[in-house]
């Protein structure tokens, strides 16, 4: 009988961490999430897989929880999606972020040198590392000009990803993704803060919807289609960098109208722009060159960025909806 894969995944709590997490036991993995301990459980994202995978404590900051965990269960594949991953956050908390987002992918790097140079490693880059950029759309040749210290932490984990390749001869490869977004996505990130805040008003709860830059544009796809990219990146006979996106870009403001209007409402009864929350340094404008991704590894996004929008909004009508139903008596 043919022996299970394993694989373990940092960030299993996190949206994307969750998708890969059911794209693995699909696909017949034994799948380990690697969680950080904390006093009460983040487990949302995976409760209905929770019994299927096995979660094991580690924490980025730890070297030898990392080491310690990769030596017990001796995986084939490692997915790094564990990092500070919220852009202001990483104005308030630069050097909390480069622990995180940079150290940390050396930290996982170095036990794979240690515990087993044949495990393939993927590391999870950001279009945030290209930031001001020169030209669109952005491909592997394009150079990077960060503008926060989250982008600037994550071209520390592009650049060690390389390095240990280079060096040990490690299959460590980084996916540069796009936006990808989904009804699991953060409350805080901007497409479903629009969601969640489409469906309280539809639903009455509340009046308005605070927002910054309306006007930054973005590549967005969904992160289910993404994470079938990272895994086809594991499987190549030779270690690669990918730039994964959809090739379209759309402003807040598009995203912002087109999730009011699947509502029948008008956005700008209900739009407050909020000079608070402009970043002390945008990015201005993203869109991904998907070329190389679609030729190599035959990938290709399958949800637009209407359904997208559509997806979001309906996910979030029905939660706020179920928070608000009459509790009937026994
Ligand atoms: P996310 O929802 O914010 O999830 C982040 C995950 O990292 C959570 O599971 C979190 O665990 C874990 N984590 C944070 N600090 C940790 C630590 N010290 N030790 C162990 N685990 C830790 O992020 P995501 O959207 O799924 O993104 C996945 C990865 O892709 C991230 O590295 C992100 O920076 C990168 N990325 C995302 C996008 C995107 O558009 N989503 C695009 C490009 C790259 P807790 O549950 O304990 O907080
Ligand atoms: O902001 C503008 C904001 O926070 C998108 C992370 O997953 O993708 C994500 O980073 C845009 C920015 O995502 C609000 O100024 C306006 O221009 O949803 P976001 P992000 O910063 O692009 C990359 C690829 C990652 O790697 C990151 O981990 O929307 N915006 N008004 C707002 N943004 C937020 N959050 N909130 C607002 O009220």
């Amino acid at each position: 009988m043919k022996k299970q894969k394993a694989a373990i995944i940092t960030g299993i709590t996190g949206q994307d961490g969750s998708y890969l997490a059911e794209y693995l036991l699909k696909k017949g993995y034994r799948v380990y999430g690697m969680v950080r301990r904390s006093s009460t459980e983040t487990f949302e994202r995976i409760h209905h897989i929770v019994d299927r995978v096995e979660l094991v404590q580690a924490d980025l900051l730890d070297q030898l929880s990392i080491i310690n965990v990769i030596k017990k269960i001796r995986p084939v594949e490692i997915y790094n999606l564990a990092s500070q991953s919220f852009v202001p956050t990483s104005f308030e908390q630069p050097v909390l972020t480069g622990e995180f987002t940079a150290l940390g992918v050396t930290r996982m790097l170095e036990a794979v040198k240690l515990v087993d140079r044949k495990i393939r490693f993927y590391q999870a880059s950001s279009s945030e590392m290209f930031g001001h950029a020169p030209y669109t759309p952005q491909c592997l040749k394009t150079p990077f000009h960060p503008r926060s210290p989250y982008g600037v932490a994550k071209i520390y984990g592009h650049w060690i990803t390389i390095n240990y390749r280079e060096s040990y001869k490690i299959f460590a490869v980084s996916g540069i993704l796009f936006n990808h977004e989904s009804p699991r996505r953060g409350k805080e990130f901007v497409t479903r803060k629009i969601s969640c805040g489409v469906a309280k008003i539809k639903l009455g709860i509340e009046k308005e919807l605070r927002l910054g830059n309306l006007e930054a544009k973005r590549d967005w796809g969904f992160a289910g289609d993404y994470v079938e990219a990272m895994w086809l990146m594991l499987q190549q006979s030779q270690p690669r960098d990918y730039v994964v996106a959809t090739g379209e870009t759309h402003s807040v403001r598009d995203f912002v109208k087109k999730a009011f209007s699947y509502v029948n409402l008008n956005w700008k009864d209900y739009v407050v722009i909020d000079p608070a929350l402009y970043r002390p340094a945008e990015v201005h404008v993203l869109k991904g060159d998907p070329t190389e991704a679609q030729k190599r590894l035959k990938w290709k996004p399958k949800v637009d960025f209407e359904r997208l929008i559509e997806m979001m909004v309906d996910a979030d009508l029905q939660k706020v909806s179920d928070t608000i139903k009459p509790t009937i008596p026994a």
